[in-house]
C-alpha cells in the first residue's frame, strides 16, 4: 500500500482498536470461537438491567477479569508498543480510541487515547457518580469511599444501551482526520463500527488491520489481515517512513 499518495507527515490519525489488539497479550475477544460471549450471555453481564437483576454476577464477571488484567503474565504486546511509539514520533495529530477496558495502550507509553467504553481499573458510584480507581473486587456490600453509600458502586464500563464517552470529541477528531485505521475489531458494535463511515466521509483514506476481514471490511479502501503483533508493528513503519 502507498500511503504517501494520501497522507502527508502532518496529516491527523484517528486509530481505533478492539478486544483483537490485547489477544496475543492473552486477553480474551468477544466474538471469537472460544471468546467471552461463548462463555456468558452478555444479556447476563453487559447491560444495565444485568446489573439491576444480579448485581453479584455481573460483579463477578468483571472481578474475574479484573484479575485476568492484573496477573504479571498480561503484558502490551508488540502491537501496543508501536502505537504508542507512532504516537511519540508522528508529527501531526494522532488520536487512539479504544473500545478496550484494558490499559495495556497506557502501559506500553500512549497517552492521547479514548476509552469509549469504560476502564476495569476504574469504579462509578451510582449515587454520586465519583469515579475512583479500582484494582481489586468490587461488591455491592462496599461503601463509596466518597459519599459512604452502599449498593452503588459498579465497574466503570460502557454496557449496551449506554452512551460511549467522548462521542464529541471522538466525532470531531473523525470529521478532521486523513488518516482512519482500525485494528482488531470485528465491526459489529455501534458506534464504533460507524467510525469508518464517518472518516470515509470526511475524506480519509480507510485501513483495516486485523487477523480476517470483520463484518465492516468492505467499507476501507484498504485491509491488511494477519496477528496484530505482525500487521501493526509493519504498518507503523510504513507511517514513520513517511517523516
Ligand atoms: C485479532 C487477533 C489478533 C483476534 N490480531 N486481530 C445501530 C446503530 C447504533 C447503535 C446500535 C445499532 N443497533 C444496536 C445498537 C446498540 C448497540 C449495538 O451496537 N448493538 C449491536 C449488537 C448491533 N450499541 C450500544 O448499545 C452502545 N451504545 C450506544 O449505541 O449508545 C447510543 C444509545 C444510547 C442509549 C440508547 C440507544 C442508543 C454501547 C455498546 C457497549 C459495548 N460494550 C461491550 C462490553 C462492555 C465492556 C467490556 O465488558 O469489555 O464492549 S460489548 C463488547 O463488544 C465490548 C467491546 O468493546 C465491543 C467490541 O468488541 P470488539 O473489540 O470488536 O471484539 P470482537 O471479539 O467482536 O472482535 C475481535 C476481532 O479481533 C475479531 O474480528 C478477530 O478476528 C480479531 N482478532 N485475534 C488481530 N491476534
Amino acid at each position: 500500500m502507498d500511503v504517501s499518495t494520501h497522507l502527508k507527515p502532518t496529516g491527523s490519525i484517528v486509530i481505533l482498536t478492539g478486544a483483537g489488539i490485547s489477544k496475543e497479550s492473552g486477553l480474551d475477544t468477544f466474538r471469537c470461537a472460544g471468546g467471552i460471549w461463548d462463555k456468558v450471555d452478555l444479556e447476563d453481564v453487559a447491560t444495565p438491567e444485568a446489573f439491576l437483576r444480579n448485581p453479584p454476577l455481573v460483579h463477578r464477571f468483571y472481578n474475574d477479569r479484573r484479575r485476568g488484567l492484573l496477573d504479571p503474565a498480561v503484558q502490551p504486546n508488540a502491537a501496543h508498543a508501536a502505537l504508542a511509539e507512532l504516537e511519540r514520533a508522528w508529527p501531526g495529530d494522532l488520536l487512539l480510541v479504544t473500545q478496550n477496558i484494558d490499559d495495556l495502550h497506557e502501559r506500553a507509553g500512549s497517552k492521547k487515547l479514548i476509552h469509549m467504553h469504560g476502564e476495569l481499573l476504574k469504579a462509578v458510584c451510582l449515587f454520586c457518580r465519583t469515579v475512583m480507581e479500582c484494582r481489586s473486587d468490587l461488591s455491592l456490600e462496599q461503601a463509596c469511599p466518597h459519599c459512604g453509600r452502599r449498593n452503588g458502586l459498579r465497574p466503570d464500563v460502557v454496557w449496551f444501551g449506554e452512551m460511549p464517552y467522548e462521542m464529541e470529541r471522538i466525532q470531531g477528531e473523525l470529521a478532521a482526520c486523513d488518516l482512519f485505521v482500525s485494528i482488531g475489531t470485528s465491526g459489529n458494535i455501534y458506534p464504533a463500527a460507524g467510525f469508518v463511515a464517518e472518516a470515509r466521509a470526511a475524506g480519509a483514506l480507510t485501513v483495516e488491520l486485523n487477523l480476517e476481514p470483520s463484518s465492516g471490511a468492505s467499507q476501507f479502501r484498504e485491509a491488511i489481515h494477519g496477528p496484530a503483533t505482525e500487521v501493526v508493528p509493519a504498518f507503523v513503519k510504513t507511517l514513520l517512513a513517511l517523516t
